[in-house]
């Protein structure tokens, strides 16, 4: 359900592109992709989601469930990073040539489990919020699911939850490597489409926590060769907090030696 009637309606008169993400959440990453490739240009609204903002009475007016990515596309709203990426690339572009939604409905599936991962063994990197900012969290955004989550890795996520979500991500990228392993060039065949663009930040993402992606050698293949479009760097690399990333990168070498990283769980033992 790609449109929606936003709650605040003064979206409805605004004209051109406009875009709410936040520079490093996968979702926002596929729609930056969309519009670098589509050339389009666009007014960034960015959300700092360390900060919080996407618990501001303003942008919950916005997106409903107080997420990112949002796109006003003339006063139209639309969320949902996969319905956002269709409308970019609209119904003739050579973006939109995918054979069936299979691959698009697989990446947004994928979502819940990206977010737990990411969570688990990239976020625990830095530091918890204080006590005064998780209650202002609590306080303030009306997402229940997402208070839940928060309040689930406060806590520390279930071993078992954790291992589900490794062995569903798996299993996703074991499907694309086998779409793959014809020898074709991108997902949907000789062309580069939504599909390609849908699961790019997955699999960034996944090298930043050293997912074992030698299990999947055509995904890996296909990744070098899709990662040198210019589009990779303009939307995805240069929205990247260096900082981040070095942390990100001492921490996953931290779980490594502890021999608590994503390779250390059941999933990949058996
Ligand atoms: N299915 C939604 C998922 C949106 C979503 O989960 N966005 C994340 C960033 S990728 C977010 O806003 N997270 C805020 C948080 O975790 O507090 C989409 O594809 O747009």
């Amino acid at each position: 359900m790609p449109e929606i009637e936003p709650e605040d309606k003064s979206l409805k008169s605004l004209k051109g592109l406009h875009l709410w993400h936040a520079p490093m959440s996968s979702c926002s990453q596929r729609v930056r992709i969309t519009l670098a490739e589509r050339g389009v240009a666009f007014t960034s609204h960015v959300i700092n989601l360390e900060k919080d903002e996407h618990a501001s009475a303003d942008y919950q007016r916005i997106h409903p469930k107080g997420l990112v990515p949002a796109l006003v596309d003339d006063g139209h709203v639309i969320i949902e990073s996969i319905d956002i990426i269709g409308h970019i690339a609209g119904k003739d572009s050579p973006l939109a040539k995918v054979s069936s939604s299979k691959l698009l409905d697989m990446a947004d599936a994928a979502q819940l489990d990206l977010k737990l991962l990411t969570f688990e063994f990239l976020f625990r990197a830095g530091q918890p919020p204080s006590q005064e900012n998780a209650k202002a969290f609590e306080n303030s955004h009306k997402n229940e699911w997402l208070q839940q989550f928060r309040k689930d890795f406060a806590k520390g996520f279930d071993k078992d939850r954790i291992n589900d979500a490794i062995a569903r991500t798996d299993e996703g990228f074991q499907s694309l490597n086998k779409v793959l392993s014809d020898g074709r060039e991108y997902l949907e065949g000789t062309e580069f489409t939504l599909s390609d663009i849908a699961w790019m930040p997955n699999v960034h993402r996944f090298k930043l926590m050293d997912w074992p992606f030698e299990r999947t050698p055509h995904v890996l293949k296909w990744f070098e060769k899709i990662s040198k479009r210019p589009s990779y760097q303009e939307a995805l690399l240069n929205w990247q907090a260096e900082p981040a990333i070095k942390a990100f990168s001492a921490y996953t070498k931290k779980r490594k030696e502890e021999g608590t990283d994503v390779r250390s769980f059941p999933h990949f033992l058996s």
